[in-house]
């Protein structure tokens, strides 16, 4: 059993301190404070439950130490193992939220961008990171500095690049209904109008009515070629007939991510182009968990980029946030309308920042 114990003078520190030595999925076993100030969390690696399951209570300690019982558990054990994981996990998030609400809120200067950063839903981990040891001598205003260290945070990778294989490949993946064809429409018109590239558009969706015609009528309007392909083969032939293009972007059909089957199924159509980059389509209206749900499912394409759409549609936008720091992806594009191509921006750490901050002197001091 690998448990750990953490001090610092800070909740958040003592956090930063957990992640760093035992990785994002460290299991908090208890916190507390110390009585002659600063605070104390114990945590273990993911696996030391499964033999906390099988007897004995965790023993605090400095260093890691090997599992005094090594005999392995039998099913009904991991079970319960695994049912103690979740619950630890969430009893350990709620504890570490409550104790990092409480020293946030002791600081005057620093609990509106708290209570800012909860209503933008952002992770309670992240807003720890965010604002752990936040300070402005000379009570300055703290918004330039946690503008900073959002920005560090944000990755963005804004007009991925073509290479030298030409065509270069894109394909958008996503959840049903997020907007996929529209991105592709916008991207084409991006892409082939203002950026006087060669655009040739292909769908893969051949599952609902009328999918296919609705990329054709884009590919008309913005005289591109536009092609149709059902199985791994015409895909590759498609790619193929399409080889005096810069970029080709694929629309491809909306899957749910429980959807493994389906989702393997298309997997194996994209595999007939081996150069093809995926990038993940995702609605920011969508509840976090969903989305979360969502960036596992979509796993399988090892996305690129992520594509974040209908921002129009909410005001809430640390989700992005949340998923950018989970996958380690980068957004590359915004899509903030139905207008087809107007809608649509390249992803700037600036631009999300200023989504996620609250306005010079917007802040509520109550
Ligand atoms: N408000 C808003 N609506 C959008 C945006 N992008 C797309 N839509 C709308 O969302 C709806 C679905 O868009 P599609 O592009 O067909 O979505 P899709 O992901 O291709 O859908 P499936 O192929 O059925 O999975 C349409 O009504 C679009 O106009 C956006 O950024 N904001
Ligand atoms: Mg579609």
């Amino acid at each position: 059993m690998r448990v750990m114990r953490f001090t610092a003078p800070t909740m958040a520190q003592a956090m930063r301190q957990v992640r760093q030595s035992l990785g994002p999925d460290a299991v908090i076993l208890s916190t507390g404070r110390l009585p002659g100030g600063g605070v104390e969390i114990s945590a273990a690696m993911d696996q030391a439950l499964s033999a906390a399951a099988g007897g004995g209570a965790p023993e605090p300690q400095a260093a890691p130490a090997p599992d005094p019982d090594p005999a392995p558990a039998g099913p009904g054990l991991e079970d319960l193992a695994r049912r103690v994981d979740g619950l630890s996990g969430l009893v350990s998030r709620h504890l570490v939220m409550s104790e990092a609400a409480g020293g946030f809120a002791a600081r005057p200067e620093v609990a509106p961008l708290y209570t800012h950063l909860m209503e933008q839903e952002v992770d309670p981990a992240i807003i720890a990171e965010l604002l752990g040891d936040l300070a402005a001598p000379g009570g300055q205003n703290l918004l330039p500095r946690l503008a900073i260290r959002l920005k560090k945070l944000l990755q963005v990778s804004p007009g991925p690049r073509l290479g030298t294989e030409r065509p270069a490949v894109w394909a958008l993946v996503g959840p049903t209904g997020v907007g996929k064809t529209t991105t592709v429409a916008k991207l084409a018109a991006t892409y082939g109008l203002k950026h006087r590239l060669k655009v040739g558009l292909i769908t893969l969706d051949t599952f609902r009515i009328a999918a296919p015609e609705q990329l054709m009528v884009y590919g008309r309007i913005m005289d591109l070629p536009a092609k149709v392909a059902a199985t791994a083969a015409e895909y590759a032939q498609a790619v193929a007939e399409l080889n005096d293009r810069d970029l080709v972007l694929v629309d491809t059909v909306g899957r749910s991510q429980s959807d493994q089957e389906n989702l393997a199924e298309l997997k194996a159509v994209l595999a007939g182009v081996p150069r093809t980059l995926c990038h993940l389509v995702l609605a920011c209206p969508t509840r976090g968990a969903d989305l979360k749900l969502a960036l596992e499912g979509f796993g399988i394409f090892e996305p690129q980029s992520l594509i974040f759409t209908k921002l129009d549609e909410t005001r809430t936008f640390g989700p992005i946030l949340n998923l950018v720091v989970k996958s380690g992806r980068p957004v590359s594009y915004l899509a903030n309308g139905q207008r087809v191509p107007d809608d649509l921006e390249e992803a700037t750490r600036e631009g999300l920042a200023k989504r996620l901050l609250p306005p010079r002197g917007g802040l509520q001091t109550s």
